[in-house]
């Protein structure tokens, strides 16, 4: 009982050395039962990460919306690309733009663009960080028919996702991580069939899964992805998702301990809810790369954030703490990975 329950107290291996050594001297238990050293229970120092800056975060949000709806086929949608090209090469990234055929559920045919930055493009050691840039054509849950009709201003569901992996670029070239980080946003995610139902699931996410099928470089993979979608709401709540816990539990463990360490712990409900068909799931599914997503999903209203698919998402929705919570988080994985 004694050696049990200090056991329980113990926080470092040398210590846990001895009472391994104490239980292997039981005569009986020799034979049978070799002695173990657990792995994780020597736990590497924290580095602690630069600051993530909310306010530059917010101002790469704010840079999209002033752009309007970000919709396939306009103006604004083109001059997003050229955008985040810009910004992600002044912050001394490889940018690649991946273009590719898609057809969409109204038949309407698209060539998709995903843009892709990569930090330390030589490393073998990857990550990716990865949230949609595209602006639904519809705002179908507004209940007003001529609201319905006008396409969804994809702030927070959209340009929230966006706007933070810009700043985490901007900080990753002020000090420079041992990783390398692929960061991905993609087109084409919002462009899924009203009212679909889940068969028509696969008539989402179609840049993620165009890449996931054609991996921007040859035998391309990472350790593991992490996707933002709507990430920047005041009240908002990111709840662990049923595929991100089928597919990459483990990240799913990691990410939401890196919150609690970093002090953003309070937008991460340890909950479970149900499966999300999002970017992040064809990159699981098609890649076979674990991702998560971290996701705006309320669980006690069982609704995505408010202004979801509403002409109300607009710059109003966003909250440069909430900005803040998410990017200091994927800091603190990158720089302790
Ligand atoms: C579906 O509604 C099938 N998926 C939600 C993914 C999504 C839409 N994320 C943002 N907009
Ligand atoms: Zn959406």
């Amino acid at each position: 009982m004694m050696i049990k329950l200090s056991f329980l107290n113990l926080k470092n291996s040398a210590a846990l050395l001895t009472v391994c050594a104490i239980v292997s001297c039981s005569p009986e238990k020799q034979k049978e039962e070799p002695v173990v050293v657990p792995q994780n229970t020597v736990t590497k120092p924290r580095i602690v990460p630069p600051e993530f800056n909310g306010d530059s975060a917010y101002a790469f949000v704010k840079a999209q919306a002033d752009m309007g709806p970000r919709v396939p086929g306009s103006k604004a949608h083109e001059k997003s690309v050229i955008y985040f090209k810009k910004q992600f090469e002044r912050f001394g990234a490889q940018v690649m733009i991946q273009s590719g055929n898609v057809t969409t559920f109204d038949k309407k045919s698209w060539v998709l663009k995903n843009v892709i930055a990569s930090i330390n493009p030589t490393s073998a050691n990857r990550i990716i960080l990865a949230a949609h840039y595209d602006s639904r054509p519809f705002s179908e849950k507004e209940t007003d028919p001529k609201l319905k009709e006008k396409p969804c201003p994809g702030v927070n569901d959209g340009a929230s996702g966006a706007g933070v992996l810009l700043e985490v670029a901007r900080i990753l070239q002020q000090k420079n991580p041992e990783i390398g980080v692929d960061i991905i946003l993609f087109d084409l995610e919002d462009y899924g069939m009203p009212n679909g139902g889940p068969d028509m699931a696969d008539t989402w996410c179609l840049g993620a899964q165009y890449w996931s099928k054609n991996p921007h470089k040859q035998n391309y993979t990472a350790r593991f992805g992490v996707l933002l979608d709507m990430v920047g709401a005041k009240d908002a709540m990111f709840a662990r998702e049923g595929y991100s816990v089928f597919y990459a539990n483990d990240i799913v463990t990691k990410v939401w301990k890196a919150a609690e360490v970093c002090g953003s712990g309070k937008y991460f409900n340890k909950e479970e809810y149900g499966e999300i068909t999002d970017d992040h799931f064809y990159i699981n599914k098609i890649a076979q790369i674990p991702c998560i997503d971290i996701l705006h999903y309320d669980i006690y209203k069982g609704s995505f954030f408010d202004h979801h698919h509403k002409n109300s998402d607009d710059l109003s929705t966003i909250d440069k703490n909430t900005l803040k919570g998410v990017g200091q988080t994927l800091l603190e994985v990158i720089y302790n990975e």
